[in-house]
């Protein structure tokens, strides 16, 4: 990575608007000239594509374990295929649709492996790698769901779990932004997206000056 290239993921529940910020982050930083890649987990390659189907479209409930690790292969083929030589070049921005934060909340805290053994899980090169810059949109159950039911999509794997996972998901994310208060910034997302849009603008301001 060289010191002028950057690396921003956003991270939330269902609904939490991350697809929407990150339109505009995009537009943001290529009118500032930066050269940016946007990608998404799970996916983001040929490779991470196919797990992804196999996660989200799974008939058969997955043991936590094996969920964790098909994340994990999907994230480290991501890096090696595109996050690292991509931040080889000066004034790279990565932009990524959920990261591992979204590991930590969604079985480290819903699936109750334990924050620490997902961290421990992150060690190990490459995963070891975390953003400059984390954007967690921090919305309630009853938001998520309300933007989720104006969507009319079919539920996923994971938006049919009960009210409890869901609300665990929320502890985790909360939780991970305490640990990480220099990395992650929390930012209400019950608000219009042009107001959160705002937010992310001071704060890019002053990062990438
Ligand atoms: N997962 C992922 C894990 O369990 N572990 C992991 O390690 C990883 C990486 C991926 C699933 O995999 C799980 C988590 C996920 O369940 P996904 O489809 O990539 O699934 O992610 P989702 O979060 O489900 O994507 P969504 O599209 O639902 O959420 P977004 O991107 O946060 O929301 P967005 O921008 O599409 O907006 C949703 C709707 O709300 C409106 C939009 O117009 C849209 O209709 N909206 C707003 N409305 C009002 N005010 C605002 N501020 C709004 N912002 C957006």
């Amino acid at each position: 990575m060289t010191p002028e290239s950057f690396f921003i993921s956003l991270e939330g529940i269902e609904g939490s608007g991350k697809t929407t910020q990150i339109k505009h982050i995009e537009k943001l930083l290529i009118d500032k000239g930066y050269r940016v890649l946007t990608l998404r987990e799970p996916g983001g390659t040929e490779f991470g594509e196919k797990l992804r189907e196999a996660i989200l479209k799974s008939s058969t409930p997955l043991h936590p374990l094996a969920e964790c690790h098909l994340f994990l292969a999907s994230r480290a083929q991501l890096l090696k295929e595109k996050i690292l030589p991509f931040l080889l070049v000066p004034k790279s921005v990565i932009i990524l649709d959920r990261y591992i934060d979204s590991t930590m909340a969604y079985q480290g805290k819903a699936r109750r492996l334990g924050l620490e053994t997902v961290l421990e899980l992150h060690r190990h090169d490459p995963l070891n790698l975390l953003p400059h810059r984390t954007y967690f949109l921090d919305i309630n159950l009853e938001t998520s769901l309300e933007r989720q039911k104006l969507r009319g999509q079919q539920k996923d794997y994971f938006e049919s779990e009960e009210t409890e996972f869901h609300l665990n998901l929320i502890d985790g994310y909360r939780e991970m932004a305490q640990i990480f208060p220099e990395r992650i910034l929390t930012i209400d997302a019950s608000k219009t997206p042009e107001d959160i849009s705002k937010v992310i603008d001071i704060d890019l301001g002053k990062i990438l000056k």
